[in-house]
């Protein structure tokens, strides 16, 4: 028994590279940080699409909440180690029948992390299920990094819209989550997902990943923050964490990362796009 997960679900994510689902936020509670984001959203338009997507926990106090609380933090501490990074997030949102689709693939392929011990937590703040597009994960397929083809994909919302080729969907397993609820897969799993057909948008605020502080970024310097425990590596820069909502000098700080995300994530890349 850890301190959050089961002995059988720390068994299941070595198994099978994820688990799914752990109880984090009652649903009173996911539907507050989802009102408060939307809130957020509503007061500055534009500042949490395309590639502002990302980082938005280090201008935002209620998706701050989320990194670091501290019944999630326990369930990253069963599978990583009492020392935790964390190195950003992505806010995943489809809205109510967005053609938008997630290919097969590994996050570690592009985020030039090493060695792949990180983890990522998917917390729902709507519902996740088939209907609206929730992931999908290959179990046991964290093994080898498989080659990538970058397809660019119109409605394919990864940055590449990169593709591992050949996944048997007929193996796949959906994470059906309520609000409140989160997965965590790890870096190497090969993972999907499908459009959201729903009424409803689908929110996933993604946090990828929690690492131990052993990890090294090995294609551009940037920007973590610690989150327990202690760095003894000094592998990035540690940043802190919002006062209050979209301070100017925080607004800087997350600009600075997301410019150099993107250095790394099109490291060598034919083509860039907004993500
Ligand atoms: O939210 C999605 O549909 C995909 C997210 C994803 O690929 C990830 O969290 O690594």
């Amino acid at each position: 028994m850890g301190k959050k997960l089961t002995t059988a679900q720390i068994e299941a994510f070595h198994r099978d590279g994820f688990v799914s689902p752990i109880d984090i936020f009652s649903e009173e509670e996911a539907l507050r940080l989802r009102t408060e984001l939307e809130a957020a959203e509503a007061k500055w338009p534009e500042a949490f699409e395309g590639a502002a997507r990302n980082n938005a926990h280090l201008n935002l106090k209620c998706l701050d909440e989320i990194v670091h609380n501290p019944t999630l933090v326990d369930a990253v501490e069963d599978l990583i180690g009492p020392d935790i990074l964390n190195y950003g997030t992505v806010l995943f949102i489809k809205e109510a029948h967005d053609p938008g689709f997630v290919s097969w693939h590994q996050d570690a392929r592009y985020m030039g992390l090493e060695p792949h011990v990180g983890i990522t937590a998917w917390v729902a703040l709507s519902h996740s299920n088939d209907d609206s597009g929730c992931m999908q994960m290959i179990p046991g397929s964290h093994g080898e990094i498989k080659a990538h083809n970058d397809t660019f994909g119109e409605q394919n919302i990864l940055t590449r819209g990169q593709e591992v080729q050949g996944v048997d969907p007929a193996q796949a397993v959906s994470l059906t989550l309520r609000p409140g609820q989160m997965s965590i897969h790890s870096a190497r799993v090969i993972h999907s997902s499908q459009p959201n057909c729903s009424n409803d948008r689908r929110i996933g605020f993604v946090i990828q990943p929690y690492m131990p502080p052993h990890v090294a970024q090995t294609i551009k310097r940037t920007a973590a923050q610690l989150i327990r425990g202690n760095d003894p590596f000094g592998n990035f820069d540690l940043v802190g964490r919002p006062k209050v909502d979209m301070a100017p000098e925080d607004l800087a700080i997350r600009d600075q990362v997301n410019k150099t995300w993107a250095d790394i994530l099109y490291d060598g890349a034919k083509q860039r796009r907004n993500y």
